[in-house]
């Protein structure tokens, strides 16, 4: 019985611990110099992040988190996102919390102190590791962790492609967005193809 109570007791403790943790709220930064290099939201609006600077033994170590779930396969679906915060930084919440591993508790994090430049996410992980080494300074200890991202193309329990079917649909789609975004920055050849002036002022379509 006593042993029941103890249980009980230390299951009562980590209730309370659990929500006593802090949670740490940061703003939103809106970089609209980052405009002028064309890196801009699905919505055309200008990329954010939240920044929140280490301590004590921390100061020097970055961990750089990217949100996952980057991918639409559809017309629909890609403006969909474009009214959630996924695809607009207008739609971003002035504030937000990080929590997990990017939380600055101990308690909740054991590895914030030690915390070095890292991204976590699936593809864009993998994909953009060696980029990102690339803005370091070559002394630099530089881990990317992907936390998702792996998709095995089998069917599904009921006997559908629909990883395969999801890959083609955001390989077809993606050249149609390259060829928008390159005819509407006059980056490209795809503005040979569009129609002369006047019809070929940005918008006309
Ligand atoms: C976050 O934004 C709010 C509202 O704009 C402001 O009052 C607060 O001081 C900001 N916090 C920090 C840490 O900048
Ligand atoms: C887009 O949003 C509308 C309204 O919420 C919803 O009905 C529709 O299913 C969504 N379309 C896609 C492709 O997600
Ligand atoms: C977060 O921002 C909302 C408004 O967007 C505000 O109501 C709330 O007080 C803010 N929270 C903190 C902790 O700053
Ligand atoms: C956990 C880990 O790899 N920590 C390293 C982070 O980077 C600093 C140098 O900036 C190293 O001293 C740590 O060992």
């Amino acid at each position: 019985m006593a042993s029941i109570y103890a249980l009980l007791f230390v299951l009562l403790l980590s209730i309370y611990r659990t929500e006593a943790l802090k949670t740490l709220v940061v703003n939103i930064t809106i970089l609209e110099t980052a405009m002028e290099k064309e890196a801009v939201y699905l919505d055309g609006s200008a990329p954010a992040f939240r920044f929140h600077s280490g301590t004590g033994s921390g100061v020097q170590n970055w961990l750089l988190h990217l949100e996952g779930g980057g991918w639409c396969s559809t017309v629909s679906e890609c403006l969909n996102r474009t009214n959630e915060p996924i695809g607009s930084s207008k739609k971003m919440p002035l504030n937000g919390s990080f929590t997990g591993v990017l939380s600055n508790d101990p308690d909740m994090n054991p590895g914030y102190l030690e915390r070095n430049f890292s991204g976590r996410v699936g593809l864009a992980a993998i994909l953009n590791c060696d980029k990102f080494r690339y803005f370091l300074p070559i002394d630099a200890r530089v881990k990317c962790i992907c936390d998702a991202g792996f998709f095995i193309n089998v069917n599904t329990i009921a006997g559908k492609p629909e990883i395969k079917e999801l890959y083609e649909r955001v390989v077809s789609l993606h050249p149609i967005a390259i060829a928008v975004g390159d005819w509407f920055y006059e980056g490209s050849g795809f503005q040979n193809t569009d129609c002369p002036y006047p019809c070929g002022q940005k918008f006309c379509h």
